[in-house]
């Protein structure tokens, strides 16, 4: 292997990028809900527990998420019983993140995919396929997060102003901050080295 294609492939590698290490690592601690330094797949099932009552969630869709997430995190390493480091995070996230950017080259559906599906079903509570502002804090209000947001997040994913967010725009803006950081830095005004 020559030198041009290992450092190609070496700036590949979604660990090199700082934004995408630092974004990880701020999601890992909102995962560690009882702060003891790992996260697991059940502090996972549990952490998505509050959707049911703030979202109205039918217990089919609180366990299609569940199923998504086991799938998802399983590839990222997170297997029942297993406690997972920082670390082994990043490390699981970058390893499954080129596995799914090969699914999207081929036109393949990602896991990640299986994830926000099931999660837009979720927090568009009366399945018009749109979510409003107050969905959508709903959503961030049982996840923890400041509900007033909700605002911002529109403003981020509803390209077109059209007052709410489509089943396309979610997954797509959830994607890419897992495994397309260039982009999101783009979209944040950040430059792109
Ligand atoms: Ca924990
Ligand atoms: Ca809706």
């Amino acid at each position: 292997m020559n030198v041009i294609r290992l450092l190609t492939k070496k700036k590949k590698k979604l660990k090199n990028n700082p934004y995408w290490k630092q974004t990880m690592l701020e999601y890992f601690s909102f995962l560690d809900n009882d702060r003891d330094g790992y996260v697991t797949i059940e502090e996972m099932i549990d952490n998505i527990k509050p959707l049911q009552d703030y979202c109205l969630a039918t217990p089919t869709k609180m366990d299609r998420l569940a199923a998504a997430l086991t799938v998802f995190w399983g590839e990222v390493g997170l297997k029942p019983g297993r406690k997972v480091n920082k670390r082994m995070f990043l490390r699981g996230l970058n390893k499954l993140g080129r596995k799914e950017l090969e699914r999207e080259a081929r036109g393949r559906p990602t896991l990640h995919s299986a994830v926000a599906h099931a999660l837009f079903d979720i927090i568009d509570q009366n399945n018009n396929n749109q979510l409003t502002e107050i969905e959508i804090g709903n959503w961030m209000a049982a996840s923890g997060l400041n509900p007033t947001d909700a605002r911002r997040m529109m403003e981020e994913a509803d390209k077109k102003k059209k007052g709410y967010i489509s089943r396309e725009e979610l997954i797509e803006s959830e994607f890419c901050s897992f495994f397309h950081p260039e982009k999101c830095m783009r979209q944040l005004g950040i430059r792109v080295v």
